[in-house]
């Protein structure tokens, strides 16, 4: 199979409030690097293949709507809405207002998409806090809340790195780590109580930003099946490259 060969292409959504790092995801996902970026006037868009299944053996497109978080701009993104297969909520782990807007995004979401798209709670800038990738406790596994996980029911492995609280500290490498003002388990419990993936992610680092398209357009592709996929074919969110299936490379 040649490298621009693919199985399926998903449309995906990368919402969420202004400034909580939309934009340096999708840079991070297509080019994996971290730039300046302007704040998104309306919407920007990005396509890669991802590797999902098993062994990796389905090859994904995704292509990518970016959208302003601004409101200004709302009516405009909720019109790209329609028709995604995927969509990244992304809220920043340092700002408590983007994680409280988020019931508001899926709302939103909840109106004007489809109501099979699989949604994925994105909390980003983890970098900002801890000077390792965050390893989530061993009750959320597979970027999903499992169902054991409750309030009262602190992650028993907490990543020791991970600062969650109202002051800064300092690495040993004099680097100074912000606050937490969203912690795992809440973000995590979101995650769960309303059906979402989740996932923690460095668009700056990098840290599980492939992961998060990864494990939803897995979620695409077992929660479906191939009825539901031909039928969001024909609204234009999931295509089916016939030359690919026809040889066998499809499920
Ligand atoms: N430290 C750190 N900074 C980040 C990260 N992601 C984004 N940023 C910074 O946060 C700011 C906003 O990032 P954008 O990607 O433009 O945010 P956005 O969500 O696309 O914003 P809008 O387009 O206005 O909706 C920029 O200064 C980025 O460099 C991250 O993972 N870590
Ligand atoms: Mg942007």
């Amino acid at each position: 199979m040649d490298s621009m060969s693919w199985d399926y292409i998903l449309k995906y959504v990368l919402i969420g409030d202004s400034a909580v790092g939309k934009s340096s995801l999708l840079i991070r996902l297509t080019d994996d690097r971290f730039d300046l970026t302007e704040p998104t006037l309306g919407v920007e868009f990005g396509s890669r293949i991802v590797n999902v299944g098993e062994d990796g053996e389905k090859r994904v497109k995704v292509q990518c709507w970016d959208t302003a978080g601004t409101e200004s701009f709302r009516s405009i993104t909720r019109s790209y809405f329609r028709g995604a297969a995927g969509a990244l909520l992304v809220y920043d782990v340092t700002r408590r207002d983007s994680f409280d807007h988020v019931t508001s995004w899926l709302e939103d979401l909840r109106q004007h998409a489809d109501e099979n798209v699989s949604i994925i709670l994105v909390a980003n800038k983890t970098d900002l806090c801890s000077p390792t990738p965050p390893s989530l406790p061993p009750q959320i596994s597979y970027g999903q809340a499992v169902s054991s996980l409750s309030d009262d029911d602190p992650p028993s492995s907490s990543p020791p790195t991970t600062t969650e609280g109202t002051s800064t500290s300092t690495s040993t490498s004099g680097q100074t780590f912000k606050p937490r003002a969203v912690t795992t388990i809440e973000g995590a419990l979101f995650a769960k109580e309303h059906g979402l993936l989740y996932v923690e992610t460095s668009a700056k680092e990098g840290w599980g930003v492939v992961d998060a398209f990864e494990w939803t357009a897995r979620e695409v592709l077992d929660r479906v099946g191939k009825a539901e996929l031909e039928r969001k074919k024909k609204a234009g969110g999931v295509k089916l490259n016939k030359e690919t299936n026809t040889k066998g490379g499809c499920c």
